[in-house]
């Protein structure tokens, strides 16, 4: 049952959760709204050692959108790069299939060098933000390893071999999130979801798969948005039938899945009180169980970004009504 000491409308802490671009995008959007009562939960399934380095794409991603410094043309790493590490890392005859641009670099040593002198990946970040001028928390899911891998008609590969290097061309049969049952949430991603005033938890329209799964994989995380106290929204990330970006629709289409967002309403079956679904899907909305949101959900510009925030976090207080009261309450 849900508590009745509800923040007002309009009011109280946004937990948002997400991974790379597709989550950045409406990250932004809620950061714009909502500034600092808005904590970001972010898959670190795809973190890596790399060069010795220690790489946090999905955190990067986030940080640099919301700082105003990413990489628009990429949808990685940050604008205004230049390669010069690279080119001579190449010439070295070194690894050169994951690119890190030279002010990116910055980032990925010093992180590395903080966290082998035994600060957290959350203080880090909370740095990182700070440093950037963003008042939003950035949190990892955990500050314990969780790695990514799938397995593939390759055989099993890490995240970003299968991303990256790869290309997402291998035919993924499974995935998995090793190191997750030895994993705890960090503190403030708990705090966070356990706030008084709860407004709203938002599943940001990420690849469920490979950049929500882990986050809900973290013990803990799974079993705090089910006792929510505010109602839990997910922005579906298939429009028309495909995916904006990424391997969504392919990777659905390899594990039977159809490409729908009634399929992905069934696949947080038991964790949502409404669904966000594009304009031009609106003829799904009456195969969808519970309530649904149609909006435009494409972001191309800042402006759709913080267009499709305000629309969710209508919707969530929308439903934070009925919640609120009884006879009208949502059934997850
Ligand atoms: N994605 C690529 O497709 N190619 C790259 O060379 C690449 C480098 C890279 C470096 C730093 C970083 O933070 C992200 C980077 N990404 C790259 C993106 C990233 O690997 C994936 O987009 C995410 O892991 C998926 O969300």
């Amino acid at each position: 049952m849900k508590t009745e000491l509800l923040p007002e409308a309009g009011k109280g802490r946004v937990v948002a959760l997400c991974g790379g671009v597709g989550g950045a995008k409406l990250a932004l959007g809620l950061s714009r709204l909502v500034g600092a009562d808005l904590s970001l939960v972010v898959n670190t399934g795809d973190d890596f050692e790399h060069l010795g380095l220690s790489i946090s794409p999905d955190l990067d991603t986030v940080l640099y959108t919301l700082g105003g410094i990413a990489n628009k043309e990429l949808g990685w790493g940050r604008a205004d790069e230049s390669w010069n590490f690279m080119q001579a890392l190449a010439h070295l005859g070194g690894e050169a299939w994951f690119q890190l641009g030279d002010r990116d670099l910055a980032l990925h040593v010093e992180r590395t060098h903080q966290l082998r002198a035994g600060r957290s990946l959350t203080d880090f970040m909370a740095g990182a933000a700070r440093a950037h001028g963003i008042t939003a928390s950035i949190l990892p899911m955990s500050d314990d390893p969780i790695r990514t891998t799938l397995t593939t008609s390759e055989g099993q590969l890490p995240f970003q071999r299968y991303f990256v290097e790869r290309r997402c061309a291998p035919t993924v049969h499974g995935i998995a999130f090793e190191g997750a049952s030895s994993a705890r949430p960090s503190a403030p991603v708990v705090e966070a979801l356990q706030a008084p005033d709860l407004r709203a938890v938002i599943l940001c329209p990420s690849n469920p798969f490979l950049s929500i799964d882990p986050i809900l994989a973290t013990p803990g995380i799974r079993a705090l948005l089910e006792q929510a106290a505010a109602p839990v929204i997910a922005v579906s990330p298939i429009i028309g039938g495909a995916a904006v970006k990424g391997p969504t629709a392919k990777i659905m289409a390899e594990l039977g899945v159809p490409a729908t967002s009634r399929a992905i309403a069934q696949h947080y079956e038991g964790l949502l009180d409404g669904l966000v679904i594009d304009d031009v899907d609106a003829g799904e909305r009456g195969t969808i169980d519970g309530p649904v949101h149609v909006t435009p959900t494409l972001m191309k510009t800042d402006e759709d970004r913080e267009h499709l925030a305000r629309e969710v976090l209508r919707f969530a207080d929308s439903l934070r009504t009925a919640m609120a009261n009884p006879t009208r309450a949502v059934a997850r």
